[in-house]
Parts: C-alpha cells; structure tokens; sequence
C-alpha cells in the first residue's frame, strides 16, 4: 500500500544501506571491545548499546533486512529500486585480510538478493582498501561476475585517504571496468574528529560532509583526475558541500599552485571545479530542501543530480513528496529520479 501517488517516473533510491546480520554482531563486538582506534566509529554504533532507542531499534531491524519490512518500505514510500551499499563503515575498519573476505561475502550476498528482484534492487560492491590490489580484483570480479553496477568507499580507511598513490589500483580498476566510484560518508578521521564528536556534531548533522568533502577535495587536488581522466565519482548530500565551493576553491588553488606554497598542492590539467563538473555525480540524500537541489541542478548541470532517500537513516513520506514537487520541468524530474541513474550506473531498463 502506498501513501506515495503513481508518478510518470520510476522513483531510483541511489544510496539505500544494508547491512548483514553477521557484520552488525562485528561492529557490536567491535563496541564492546574497544577494539578499534576510532572515536568516530564507536559515536556513530555505539548508540545501539545494551537499551537502545526506539529509532536505534528500528534502524537496526531495517538495516539487516533486504527482502521483508525493507520491500513493504518502499511500497509504502513509493520506491521501485534501491541501489543497495553496504552501510558505513562498510568493511574498511577490519584488518585487511577479514576486510577483504567480508567485502567478497556481503557482495554474493547482495547480489544474490538483486538477482531474486531484479526489478527492486541494484547494487554498488564493498570493498577493502586497506587491501588495495586484492580491492581491486574484487572490483573486477564483482562486475564481470555478480553484474553489480559500481564501488562504494566510505570516506577514510582508518584514519588514510584516497589521494594516498598507494591506492590507485582501485581508481584504475573502475576506470577500466567503466564504474562509478560514490564515496559515501564516514564520520572524520580520527585525526580530526575530536571537535566533532563533543558537541554532537561527528555524524550526519555535519561531521560525514566535512569528512568526505575533505577527502574528494585531496583526490582532486593530488591529481588522481589527471591520471584517471574518465573516474566517475558518486558524492551523496548534494556533493557534501562542495558545489557551493567551486567558485572559491578555484580562486585559491590557482594561487596557492602559482605560488608553490604547497607540496602536495599540484598544477592540475583542469581546475578543480571543471574536474568536479566533469567527473562528479551527486545525489540528494538527506537534502530533501529545494534550494540546495536546485542549486545543484543549476551548477552541475541537468544531468548530474539523482534521487536517493538514504534508507534506513532518514525515511520519511513528506520527503518523497517534496521531492516530487521540486520546480523542475519534466523531463528533468524524470532525469532526477530514473534516467540519471540508469545512465550513470547502467541499469537495466525497465518499463516506467
Ligand atoms: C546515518 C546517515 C548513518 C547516513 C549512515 O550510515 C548514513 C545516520 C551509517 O543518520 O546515522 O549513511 N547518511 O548517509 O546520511
Ligand atoms: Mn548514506
């Protein structure tokens, strides 16, 4: 039953988390154990605990189901497909050699599920960078094999970013495959997460954009563009701030490069704002709020900005709603909700 009217679009969530069963008893026996060093992660699942909220118990019900409550979810909401990622974290706080099997296990699972409702669900790999060759070879494996459509990274791998050339198997790999790369957020780094986290400000309210717009912002600026001209980069949260940037981020790295003030500050083949209009996709997860999406569509272009609810964090009917009543024409409502998607992740075409 859906409280959502019909639409003369398919309504493509592109940043739907899950999770196994086995990976929460991980991140609670992480908790537990203070096993971890990373006061980001223990803020952001630590509020599970041993009485958990009403909202701490519904997330997690929802999280670790792909085929029940999560199916009627989406009628309810009016959503025909998520495009599902395994939620943050993701494997990237295990050592390699576990982080490496786990992305392996929950990317079979995942697309077990797709393959038993192909029209409801897709899907984007896990993988462990903490491992990058082997990241990389999951990557090839997970769409030459499992038909699964792109590569999640949720920001920082303990406490180390993308920019780092140790990593660059993995941008090869999805250059070479053609697949986008969406860097979803993860609570800031340990380095820098201290101010966040004593005012409640470490998670979703602000900490995830500062963290993984930060961390785009090194890839850009340490030339990985260059190098992989073709990369496609997913950023959810209306692009974690960073459209707003472009402007000024040009200004200044133009002199900080002419200057030469900074080492790891590199001339670039383009500006840092033609490489995120070039290069950058970003989806509206969590922003349901008509000026910074239209803000967005205005500076990236029509073709750009896609639909994502953000299931299971924030599911709320009014949202579907507004977004539905975004001053778009459309044709352009239809790019934002269905075609943008199909296009940029190459989903099998389905009738509207
Ligand atoms: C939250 C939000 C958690 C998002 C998430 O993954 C997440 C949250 C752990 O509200 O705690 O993906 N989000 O993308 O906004
Ligand atoms: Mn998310």
């Amino acid at each position: 039953m859906s409280t959502i009217p019909p639409a003369p679009y398919r309504r493509i969530a592109a940043e739907e988390g899950w999770c196994t069963p086995e990976l929460m008893r991980m991140y609670e026996r992480i908790v537990e154990t203070r096993s971890i060093n990373d006061p980001g992660f223990y803020s952001l699942w630590g509020f599970f605990g041993t009485s958990p909220s009403e909202r701490a118990r519904t997330l997690k019900d929802r999280i670790q189901d792909l085929e029940g409550r999560r199916l009627r979810d989406m009628d309810e909401h009016g959503i025909d497909m998520q495009l599902l990622m395994l939620t943050a974290p993701g494997v990237q706080v295990f050592d390699a050699a576990t982080g490496t099997a786990l992305a392996a296990s929950t990317n079979d699972h995942m697309a077990d599920t797709i393959r038993r409702h192909p029209t409801r669900f897709d899907g984007l790999a896990a993988v462990a960078p903490q491992d990058p060759q082997a990241a990389a070879k999951e990557i090839e494996r997970a769409v030459n094999q499992l038909k699964l459509k792109g590569v999640v990274i949720n920001s920082h791998t303990q406490g180390e970013y993308l920019d780092d050339t140790k990593f660059w198997d993995i941008f090869a790999a999805c250059e070479a495959l053609d697949v986008p790369l969406y860097i979803h957020p993860n609570t800031p780094s340990p380095q820098m997460v201290e101010p966040f986290l004593s005012r409640g400000l470490g998670e979703a309210i602000y900490g995830f954009a500062c963290e993984t717009g930060l961390h785009v912002l090194r890839m850009i600026v340490a030339g990985v563009f260059d190098r992989f001209p073709k990369l496609r980069l997913v950023l959810g949260h209306c692009g974690e701030g960073l459209p707003y940037w472009l402007y000024r981020i040009d200004f200044m790295h133009g002199g900080i490069v002419r200057a030469n003030r900074c080492e790891g500050a590199k001339p670039l083949q383009r500006t840092p704002g033609e490489v995120f209009r070039q290069n950058v996709w970003v989806t509206n997860s969590g922003m349901c709020w008509a000026p910074p999406v239209m803000y967005c569509h205005q500076v990236l272009g029509a073709d750009r900005v896609l639909y994502a609810m953000d299931y299971p964090y924030q599911v709320v009917a009014d949202e579907v709603r507004a977004m539905d009543a975004l001053p778009l024409s459309d044709e352009h409502k239809k790019m934002f909700f269905q075609t943008n998607a199909e296009r940029l992740f190459r989903l099998a075409p389905q009738s509207a």
